[in-house]
Formats: structure tokens, C-alpha cells, sequence
């Protein structure tokens, strides 16, 4: 009799701490911002910044008026994401045609640690020469992440179960395509796993563009 009355309570603590254990998890998992897909629901985003590009130069977002932009901010070491997205975006350019000439893609380091302009051009050049990589100066790349609410973190790769390196580190970062138009505006972001298919019809459409449907060969 004593020993059932002490267990009820226990076993409702039990189960109380179980749900907020659980709930905190899921809050910690969702993503807010994917929501925010249109201009519309968006607060400001994309401003001025100053980086470096692989020769060296001083780059801002001056430089590409005139021509969309798809920005990204990424890492060269990034194991996955990065690679998987700049693969997309050259894809994609092949989709566009001559419609890619209007767009600039621009890969952002947010690790300028490791990635110098030289790396970073290297980098993109793999994935598609039309590609521009940019890095800078920590201040700069803070300042940039900032103007498109981008979001990284330093983790120690042990942190996330890789090996016990001495200063082995990946960087956890946000991964949304911006869509600029050619007075530098904010249109709209794609999902870094965006199909290079529906990402080049969704550039084309900001554009007020049409591509032909890629089963018809129109050549
Ligand atoms: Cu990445």
C-alpha cells in the first residue's frame, strides 16, 4: 500500500520530464526561418559588404549591379552541404542557357581561417568557372553573414563525433540561395537542396523569363 502511493507521483514526475525533454529537442531541431520564403514574409535581407575575390581584390555588392546575384555562404571543407549546393547551382546554369549571362553566383566563405581567396576560388572553379568565390577578413565575413541574416558556428569536429583532431573544426552554418535582383534587392531565398530543375525555373520566373521545358530539345 505505502510503497503504490509513492510510486503514482513518481511515475507522473517520470513522465512530465520525459515530455519536456522531448519537447526541447524538437524545438531545438526546427528551423523558424524556413518558413520565410518569400519577399513578402521576409524581414531586410542583403545589403552592402566588403570581400576579396581570388586575385585579390576588393569586392563589393557594387559589382554586381546590373546582374542577379544567387548568393550562398558556405565553407571549402564544408563535407557536405556545400559541395551538394554548388553542384546544384552549375547545373542549374546549365539549365538557364543564355540566361545564366544575367545571373552571378557568388559563394561566400564563412571560414577565413582556412579559406584565403586563393582556396576559395580554387574551390568554386571545381564546381563551375561562372561561379565567384569570395572571402575576406573575419570582421568582413561577420558583417556580410549579418547583412543576409546568415547564421555560422565554430564546432570542435569532436563535438559532432569525428575524429579527435587537435584544432579540427567544421563550421555549422545556415544554407539558403539568395536571390538578388540587378539593383541588389532581396527577392527570395531557394533551400540549399533545391532541384537545379526548380531552381532554374524559379531564377527564370523572377527574371519574367519562360525556359522551355527540358524535354522538349529545343537546340
Ligand atoms: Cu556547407
Amino acid at each position: 500500500m505505502r510503497r503504490s502511493t509513492l510510486l503514482v507521483p513518481l511515475v507522473a514526475l517520470l513522465l512530465v520530464l520525459l515530455a519536456v525533454a522531448a519537447y526541447l529537442r524538437i524545438a531545438h531541431q526546427s528551423e523558424p526561418a524556413q518558413t520565410a520564403t518569400t519577399a513578402a514574409d521576409a524581414p531586410a535581407v542583403g545589403g552592402p559588404f566588403t570581400l576579396v575575390a581570388p586575385d585579390g581584390r576588393t569586392v563589393t555588392e557594387r559589382d554586381f549591379r546590373g546582374r542577379w546575384m544567387l548568393v550562398f555562404f558556405g565553407y571549402t571543407f564544408c563535407p557536405d552541404v556545400c559541395p551538394t549546393a554548388l553542384a546544384s547551382v552549375s547545373l542549374t546554369l546549365e539549365r538557364l542557357g543564355p540566361l545564366a549571362d544575367r545571373l552571378a553566383p557568388v559563394f561566400i566563405s564563412i571560414d577565413p581561417e582556412r579559406d584565403t581567396p586563393e582556396v576559395v576560388g580554387a574551390y568554386v572553379r571545381q564546381f563551375d568557372p561562372r561561379i565567384t568565390g569570395l572571402t575576406g577578413t573575419p570582421e568582413q565575413v561577420r558583417a556580410a553573414a549579418q547583412a543576409y541574416r546568415a547564421f555560422f558556428r565554430k564546432v570542435a569536429a569532436e563535438d559532432l563525433g569525428g575524429e579527435a583532431g587537435d584544432d579540427a573544426y567544421l563550421m555549422e552554418h545556415s544554407a539558403w540561395l539568395y536571390l538578388m535582383d540587378p539593383e541588389g534587392r532581396f527577392v527570395r531565398v531557394f533551400p540549399h537542396s533545391v532541384d537545379p530543375e526548380e531552381l532554374a525555373a524559379g531564377i527564370a520566373a523572377a527574371m519574367g523569363e519562360t525556359l522551355v521545358a527540358s524535354g522538349d530539345k529545343a537546340s
